[in-house]
């Protein structure tokens, strides 16, 4: 019987100091054996928590709980039988090794810019191929996974075995320019046909992953698809979980019980710069963070080498050395031989050093970490998929630049190894037992077996029975039928004198599409606890708050007729103060087209300062993923949310956006705009399936909004158009979002007081005037063509921006209620003396006539720089 040892609350991973009185302890502890063998575990678990209890009670100080010995979590008793063959998968294993290492050497060889990673995925393989040939399951049926993005070289090699890539492309590893090469890291954008999610920057995978799996069920509650069965697997890096990301949606994982969803933490100790906790232990650390939050944590520490170590162990002197090692020792370890772990590990204390007196320094050498055992790993993998009630998270013990010997191998600065000389490709080879010549090796060859080979036969069968190839990514959707113009009407035709705010407006038309017929059951509405900032609490009550256990409790407000109402089946996504989960909830529904093959047309709507600014890498995680719905930055501007001062005013939203080649982004005025603009948007999106999302920006002045002008729809939707043409125009007036009224009311002082006709442009979208001017520029490289094609022919080649002013006279003055760069978005093309305006340095809060007066957006400021234009 192994003896636990009490882990000490300051040092966890550590033995206490000396047992005080060992007789006694020794009986406690046969005591207790006695009673799980006599009465079961389950016994014991009760009897375990009444002295729980009663040492609490007692104010008795208790360890943390949260933590299990250094050892694997599943018993060499419960381990399934392994069902494959052993043998073939370690043959295609080594030979997927070696493609991965010989496509990163190739590339550096030739380039060494290029860069790349072997180490990574070295320590990932045997992880990645158990799932590959044992569990994930293809197809948009089928399960997702989200892969650790540095371990790409490891996916392309397994999908040249599969005869999916070429050696054309394994020879263009990092040159995806040509189009026939293989991007860096997983980009659906770059490989559309390939790459489901995009990971490349690390801890946005974990969060997307367990968002995505929350949406599994929300789609399954709402009745719209039935997932049952299905699994979302995420591989991390235990460097990556220190991203904020990483670990943010642990607890909602927990709470709705995501037995769908598994973690598997590759803990090779290393990250890029060194260990992850070389004072520490990442894994005792990452299994009270887990078990902390709720969730099953299994271990997966030692391979099935270590067993019969184990089995004679009496005294527990394993685990009492492994728990005194910190990751630092580990990996030094890792980077040793036989000899060196003999001698520094084994021969600490005379019972271990006899628990290996059998063993050789080679068969030292080769006890394997748990996570590099295909055995371990499936058992591991079994007991997760299996678990219910509760996500799972694989610890994996591995080593990092696994196989790649004193080249690589635990090496401090292995993370960054991507050339190998002749001696270590051979010495790997070797390792591996590969069956390539010397010249094969040194002239980094790839090597596929033949398509009858045992091998390969032995890999088609694997995938065969999960469903196809993986990863694969599919946009098999049936089109929706957009909403007609007509529904849109209230919006169309304008607020006569009632003075509304383009977000209650929002609101009312939102509230109306979750009526629509076709598309209403599509609709994904997402706030992050801004609901009745927004004044959409009316939705609560119509259409539900989306909660996998419906509503416990009668809600406070239940009298009233808009109620806090949470339902199964409800279907706002009301995400609580977290914009990075909210943000993962809506990349989960907006390619809900691709990852399940349902079109979800998801709204999410939030402080427009707690958009691009806070979870920006997210929103470009999005476009990656080839995104398709539409955000909503309300109380957006710098002056038009008075109150709230210099944290809540965004004046660079829109600038971020314009950088994001698939975000259309528009800040409109008036609720016409608003609904040509999500009208487009939503026959784009759902009826010509385009790969792109709406940012819209709304905002919390009150004012009336006029009918839609006759003919102003082309204008709306490319950016600009003329709202007031004033005969014998000396001045164009642009501006956008509530700050085109300011330039209204400055044409108005203009003609009143000067004498001095202007004409008013609406501006919609800065942005889509740069893009399409940029797209109309002879020499538009491809980048941006491939994102912009242009609308018209040859007859409009000028840009929409110089086509309307071009006939125009007088110098341009532009306001917008952001920073002056977005006015400038423009600049190149505007065809006179341009005078932009903006809010630039630091917000206030104050009254909206004074804010708009400091930063000299208001009306006044608008006539005094036009008519300095003038002079
Ligand atoms: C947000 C972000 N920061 C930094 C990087 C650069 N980076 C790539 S891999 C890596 C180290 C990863 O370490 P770990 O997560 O432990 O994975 P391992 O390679 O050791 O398996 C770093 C810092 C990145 N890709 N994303």
């Amino acid at each position: 019987m192994t003896q636990l040892y009490e882990i000490a609350p300051w040092a966890f991973w550590r033995v206490t100091p000396p047992d005080a009185d060992p007789t006694e302890t020794k009986e406690w502890l046969e005591a207790f054996d006695a009673l799980v063998e006599t009465e079961g575990a389950e016994r014991a678990t009760f009897l375990l928590k009444k002295l729980l209890d009663r040492a609490r009670a007692k104010r008795v100080p208790l360890p943390p709980v949260f933590n299990t010995p250094y050892k694997n979590t599943i018993a060499l008793e419960d381990q399934p039988q392994f069902p494959g063959s052993l043998e073939i998968e370690q043959r295609l294993a080594s030979i997927i090794r070696w493609n991965a290492l010989a496509m990163v050497v190739r590339a550096n060889r030739e380039h060494p810019e290029l860069g790349g990673h072997i180490a990574s995925y070295a320590s990932a393989a045997d992880l990645f191929e158990v799932g590959f040939n044992h569990f994930f399951r293809a197809g948009q049926g089928g399960d997702l996974v989200y892969f650790q993005p540095h371990s790409a070289p490891g996916v392309y090699a397994r999908a040249f075995l599969e005869g999916r890539l070429t050696e054309d492309h394994l020879a263009n590893y990092r040159r995806d320019v040509s189009g026939k090469g293989l991007s860096s890291y997983c980009h659906p954008w770059l490989m559309p046909d390939f790459w489901q999610f995009p990971t490349g920057s690390m801890g946005l995978g974990p969060i997307n992953a367990i968002y995505h799996a929350r949406f599994l069920r929300y789609l399954e509650n709402r009745g719209i698809l039935a997932t049952q069965g299905r699994k979302v697997w995420a591989f991390a890096g235990d460097g990556e979980m220190d991203e904020p990301e990483s670990l943010a949606g642990l607890s909602l994982a927990a709470r709705e019980g995501l037995d769908n969803l598994v973690f598997v933490v590759n803990c090779n100790l290393q990250r890029l710069d060194g260990p992850v906790r070389g004072n520490g232990s990442v894994v005792q650390e990452l299994e009270g963070l887990f078990a902390g939050a709720g969730w099953n944590v299994i271990k997966l520490m030692w391979s099935s080498d270590w067993d019969p170590l184990f089995a004679r162990d009496r005294d527990g002197v394993i685990l009492r050395r492994l728990h005194e090692t910190v990751d630092g020792e580990f990996q030094t370890y890792a980077a040793t031989d036989g000899r060196f772990n003999r001698e520094h590990f084994f021969n600490k204390y005379a019972e271990l050093q006899a628990i290996v007196a059998h063993m050789t320094d080679d068969d030292i050498d080769r006890l394997r970490r748990g996570g590099h055992d295909p055995v371990k790993i499936y058992a591991a993998y079994h007991a997760a998929v299996r678990h219910r009630g509760q996500p799972t998270v694989i610890l994996a013990k591995t080593k990092k630049g696994y196989g790649m010997g004193h080249w690589g191998q635990g090496k401090m600065g292995t993370h960054q190894q991507k050339k190998l000389d002749d001696a270590a490709l051979l010495d790997f080879r070797d390792r591996f037992a590969l069956p390539l010549s010397d010249d094969d090796v040194t002239a980094l060859r790839f090597y596929r077996p033949a398509q009858d080979s045992p091998e390969l036969r032995y890999l088609h069968a694997r995938r065969q029975a999960l469903g196809g190839y993986l990863p694969a990514r599919s946009v098999a959707a049936p089109p929706l039928a957009a909403p007609a113009r007509e529904a849109l009407a209230r919006l169309l035709e304008g607020t006569r004198d009632r003075e509304q705010s383009t977000t209650m407006l929002f609101v009312q038309l939102l509230s109306q599409l979750l009526r629509d017929p076709t598309v209403g059951k599509h609709i994904v509405p997402i706030v992050a606890d801004e609901a009745r900032t927004f004044g959409m609490q009316s939705l609560f009550r119509q259409v539900g708050i989306y909660s996998s256990v419906g509503q416990l409790y009668d809600p406070e407000d239940q009298d009233e007729l808009l109620y806090y109402k949470e339902a199964k089946d409800g279907q706002i996504l009301e995400e609580g103060i977290t914009e990075a989960g909210a943000i993962s909830s809506w990349l989960a529904a907006a390619t809900s087209y691709s990852a399940h093959g349902v079109p979800m047309l998801p709204f999410y709507i939030f402080y427009s300062m707690f958009g691009f600014q806070r979870i920006g890498d997210l929103v470009w995680a999005a476009a990656d993923s080839r995104a398709r719905g539409f955000l909503l930055g309300a109380t957006a501007g710098r002056t038009t949310l008075s109150g709230e001062g210099l944290q809540h005013q965004d004046g660079t939203s829109h600038l971020v956006a314009s950088t994001i080649p698939t975000c259309r982004a528009y800040d409109p005025c008036y609720g016409y705009e608003l609904a040509v603009i999500a009208q487009d948007g939503m026959r784009r999106i759902l009826e010509a399936q385009e790969d792109l999302f709406y940012y819209v920006t709304v905002m919390n002045e009150n004012y009336a909004h006029p009918p839609l002008p006759e003919g102003a729809e082309e204008g709306i939707l490319r950016g600009m158009y003329c709202l007031q043409r004033r005969e014998g125009a000396r001045l164009q007036l642009l501006a956008s979002g509530t700050i085109l009224r300011e330039a209204i009311a400055a044409g108005e002082i203009l003609e009143r007081e000067h004498r001095i006709p202007a004409s008013v442009w609406s501006v919609t979208s800065w942005t889509e005037l740069r893009w399409d001017a940029m797209a109309a520029d002879g020499a538009a490289p491809a980048a941006v063509r491939e994102v912009r094609a242009r609308p018209s022919g040859p007859a409009d080649a000028r840009p929409w921006v110089a086509r309307c002013l071009g006939d125009t006279s007088g110098p341009i003055v532009a306001a917008s209620d952001y920073v002056t760069a977005v006015v400038d978005l423009i600049r190149p093309w505007v065809p006179r003396r341009y005078v932009a305006l903006g809010t630039d340095g630091f917000g206030r809060s104050n009254t909206r006539a004074q804010l708009r007066a400091f930063f000299g957006v208001g009306a006044d400021d608008i006539v005094r720089a036009a008519l300095r234009a003038l002079e």
